[in-house]
């Protein structure tokens, strides 16, 4: 077989370049300039003020009264987190808890809420899930410890504060016969209609413009509430939501809902 003579590439001798002068521009020099007389005022070279990071608020301000349970969860939590926290008072009987400054913060007119820079979080079970994964710590470590932790939340509000936390409440602060205790839970049920009723003036559904698990959370009690003799109707925000949740696909009456026999549909 014939030797297949490489044609060798000449090489291309590299022409000798000439060294770029490195002009500063005006512009550079100008910059250059100004950061040197920063330098001199004792600021950080090559950081103009205006690039410097925004300082985020991140201070934690819990509201509250220090005999609340709900109120004393999240100061634990903040303890255990090692936070640094301020604490403000709320003074119940003068009603500040009713005040528009405190309601801007708690819609729900109650201790406690934390304030987190700019931000508010009411609700203790719902501050306590705020500041685990705001410090990340005490969450469970899986998914499924997620959902047990979301379990004794729920129990938490259901039974432990409403019976064991209520009976303190009437046994500490309140008056304790049967007819008390029903006219006190009475006028409870209508706040908590009152509340709904103020903030769906301001809103579709509770939580923005479409139904979120708030609003199907709410629903059977509102489409029930008859039975425990309140009036929807005098709350004309909410009955308007009920009628609105009505319209929503899937969305009926708990007695139409829910099957009274077994049922297997799949
Ligand atoms: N579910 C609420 C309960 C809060 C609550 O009941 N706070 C009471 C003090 S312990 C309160 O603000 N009471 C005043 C009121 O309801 O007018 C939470 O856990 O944050």
């Amino acid at each position: 077989m014939a030797k297949v003579k490489r044609r060798s590439k000449a090489k291309a001798t590299p022409k000798a370049r000439k060294p770029k002068k490195l002009v500063a521009s005006a512009r550079i020099k100008a910059a250059a300039k100004k950061s040197a007389a920063r330098a001199a005022k004792g600021a950080p070279i090559g950081k103009s003020a205006k690039a410097r990071p925004k300082k985020v608020d991140d201070t934690i301000t819990l509201h509250g009264v220090f005999l609340s349970m709900p109120t004393a969860k999240i100061g634990l939590m903040l303890s255990m987190c090692g936070a640094k926290w301020n604490y403000r008072h709320v003074a119940l009987r003068d009603g500040q808890h009713k005040t528009p400054e405190y309601m801007a913060m708690n819609r729900f007119a109650q201790v406690p809420v934390l304030q987190h820079g700019d931000r508010c979080i009411a609700q203790s079970n719902a501050i306590l899930q705020y500041l685990a994964q705001h410090f990340g710590r005490f969450q469970g470590r899986s998914e499924s410890d997620t959902w047990r932790i979301a379990e004794w939340l729920g129990w938490d509000f259901d039974r432990l504060s409403t019976g064991v936390g209520m009976s303190r409440s009437f046994m500490k602060f309140h008056p304790q016969t049967p007819e008390d205790v029903k006219s006190f839970m009475r006028v409870r049920g209508e706040q908590a209609l009152a509340t709904l009723d103020r903030h769906l003036g301001g809103s579709k559904f509770l939580v923005g413009g479409a139904p979120t698990i708030a609003d199907i959370a709410v629903f059977p009690w509102i489409a029930t509430a008859d039975e425990g003799g309140f009036t929807v109707a005098n709350y004309p925000n909410l009955q308007a939501w009920a009628e609105r949740m009505l319209a929503v696909p899937g969305v009926a009456h708990p007695y139409t809902i829910l099957p009274k026999e077994d049922r297997v549909a799949a």
